[in-house]
């Protein structure tokens, strides 16, 4: 199997992530594209041209992470990253997931908005955009996490969230409001997976 990704993008992180918590490192080839450059390799194998895209040993492919992880999720007998069918969390953890993701699409919005020229770039759009940020790192802080927790999905999205706006958008400061999620990813964050696929 290859997996196409960027070394920056969080999505495709998030599917780094999976394959290092799975196990699946030998199974699983990265493939490092710069998707903003149309290569013919990964537009064969994704026609949104964007990453993370998986193509299987069968020569089918899947694109866009939620399905790439709950996918690489099946492949070893590691414990379940997801929830399952008849969990009562199931749509706890779903939704925190769908949050974080959110927060990643907003992020990714601000950083491509804010590279534009000056004359076709909309602060109106970026400020939206940063007050979605903000106001879900505040319900994001009210989420009872811990570090010591099994890691699920969400939790994955989240620290991959954060680390990117840390990254990209440090002027957001999150961490000065919120102490105590800021020392839960700094915990969390020393977990192998986490701590080998960071961003620097
Ligand atoms: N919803 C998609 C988002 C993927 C995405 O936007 N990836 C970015 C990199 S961070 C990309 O490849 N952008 C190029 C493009 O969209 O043309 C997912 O979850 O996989």
């Amino acid at each position: 199997m290859q997996l196409f990704f960027a070394p920056f993008s969080p999505y495709a992180r998030k599917c780094r992530v999976m394959v290092i918590e799975k196990g699946l490192e030998k199974r699983v080839e990265l493939v490092n594209v710069a998707p903003m450059e149309n290569p013919p390799e990964l537009l064969e194998v994704n026609p949104l041209a964007s990453v993370p895209a998986l193509l299987l040993d069968n020569g089918k492919a899947l694109c866009e992470s939620p399905v790439i992880c709950e996918y690489l999720d099946t492949l070893s007998d590691k414990p379940s990253l997801f929830p399952a069918f008849n969990s009562s969390k199931r749509f706890e953890v779903l939704g925190a997931a769908a949050l974080a993701d959110g927060v990643m699409d907003a992020a990714v919005s601000c950083v491509l908005e804010s590279r534009k020229p000056d004359d076709k770039r909309s602060p109106e759009w970026i400020a939206r955009k940063e007050n979605a940020i903000r106001r879900s790192i505040k319900t994001i802080a009210r989420l009872p996490l811990d570090a010591k927790a099994p890691l699920d999905i969400a939790t994955i999205g989240i620290v991959i969230a954060l680390d990117y706006i840390g990254f990209r958008l440090p002027h957001l400061a999150w961490r000065s409001e919120h102490a105590a999620l800021a020392a839960w990813l700094d915990e969390i964050s020393q977990r192998p997976s986490l701590a080998d696929t960071a961003p620097r």
